[in-house]
């Protein structure tokens, strides 16, 4: 067992480290008060080969593995989780389920785009009453010999004014339970395909969310996903993928608010010393350490089973549910450490406590998470 990281892994964390600073700081704030999109950051990060990662090279993208993955997530979540999302869900949900289960056409007119960043792509599960409980999907998909015709409404869809290819959802066979559900590669613009209003959300405020409404949007039978029936096992299989990435964007949040915490408590003066200096924020750093350091190994330990191949449900569970915990923790005992300052926009924690928030929520509530985790350890 060898906790070092690789040169290679030290250069691609330096590089996201390097990129967040540099180019994801400046705006943050602003873009998180106006709710503004960073389209420049994440052309940018499409160029430097930050949204295709893991895929294979000869598709565009960065052939790298899912510990490298983890590293950048982190670092740009440290600074910018609204772009950190944008980066997951294009990596996990988009690029890694058309690499691993897409066929060739379909990585060639599709993959390729999306791994260099040319494209941007939006994963449409969720409907208004189908969340959580992802079998009951209200969506259709109609067979009707070489097309589907697509009726329905997704909810709470990430990228969704800016994607342009989407992964939808739908139920074919509704008599068949989840074994009906289909996955379909939509691209956006075709009649019938509409983006609802922008939510106005508490965090992660510079990405966007909307919801979809889909009237009898036709879609060619070769831009379905897998065998006919494999939708929900598909959604399950790149959500479990998906969960290391939130679970990454949680550490970079608790990361990033405890870096802030530390310096911030070694400047900061009361009662004559700085308040490091008095036991009741040097416990607090201490407890912030040892949470973010088991988060950060159980991030790895979930990144590791999935390049090692191992079955990666139980320890992506894992990872998210402690990371996304620890991250709403730690974010608001550094808005504590920070008193009055913390509270204001200008010192970044107040805005990553409420970034934090939405990472015990979305790719599976902390709840569902250990639905996961106990169904695993009683089937055991
Ligand atoms: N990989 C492959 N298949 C999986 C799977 C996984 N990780 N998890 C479940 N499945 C399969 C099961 O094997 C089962 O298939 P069969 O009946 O053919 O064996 C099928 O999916 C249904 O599984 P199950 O009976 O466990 O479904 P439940 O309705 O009890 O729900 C949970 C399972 C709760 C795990 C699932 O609904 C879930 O993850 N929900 C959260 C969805 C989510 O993350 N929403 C957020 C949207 S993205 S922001």
């Amino acid at each position: 067992m060898d906790f070092n990281l690789s040169e290679e892994h030290i250069m691609i964390r330096d590089a996201a480290r390097d990129f967040a600073q540099a180019e994801l700081l400046s705006g943050v704030i602003e873009r998180d008060d106006q709710e503004k999109f960073p389209t420049e950051q994440i052309k940018k990060m499409g160029e430097l080969g930050f949204m295709g990662m893991m895929v294979d090279p000869k598709y565009g993208g960065g052939g790298m593995d899912t510990i490298s993955y983890v590293l950048a997530m982190e670092e740009i979540s440290k600074i910018d989780a609204s772009a950190s999302v944008v980066m997951s869900i294009n990596n996990s949900l988009i690029c890694w389920g058309l690499e691993k289960y897409g066929t060739e056409a379909q990585k060639q007119k599709y993959l390729t785009r999306l791994a260099t960043g040319d494209s941007l792509g939006a994963f449409a599960l969720s409907e208004p009453e189908a969340g959580s409980d992802a079998t009951k999907q209200r969506t259709t998909a109609v067979d009707k010999g070489d097309y589907y015709l697509i009726n329905g409404t997704k909810n709470w869809i990430s990228n969704a004014r800016t994607a342009d290819i989407f992964i939808v959802i739908a139920h074919t066979h509704p008599e068949k339970g989840h074994r009906g559900i289909n996955a379909f590669i939509v691209e956006k613009g075709g009649k019938g395909f509409v983006v609802g209003p922008k939510e106005h959300k508490m965090g992660i405020r510079g990405s966007d969310t909307h919801s979809l409404l889909l009237t009898d949007v036709k879609v060619p039978k070769e831009n379905r996903i897998g065998d006919d029936g494999f939708g929900f096992t598909f959604a399950m299989k790149v959500l479990s993928g998906g969960r290391i990435g939130i679970a990454a964007q949680a550490l970079g949040l608790a990361s990033g608010a405890y870096e802030r915490s530390l310096q911030y408590s070694k400047e900061r003066k009361a009662f004559g010393k700085e308040i490091s200096k008095h036991q009741a924020i040097a416990f607090k750093l201490a407890d912030m350490k040892v949470k973010i350091e088991a988060a950060r190994h159980l991030c790895m330990k979930a990144a590791w089973d999935k390049d090692q191949h191992n079955n990666y449900d139980l320890s992506s569970a894992m990872a998210k549910y402690y990371a996304a915990e620890i991250a709403m923790w730690v974010t608001t005992e550094a808005v504590q450490i920070h008193g009055g300052n913390g509270f204001v926009k200008d010192y970044h924690v107040e805005r990553m406590m409420r970034d934090a928030k939405i990472t015990q929520i979305y790719e599976g509530t902390s709840e569902i998470q250990k639905i996961v985790i106990s169904r695993s350890i009683l089937r055991d």
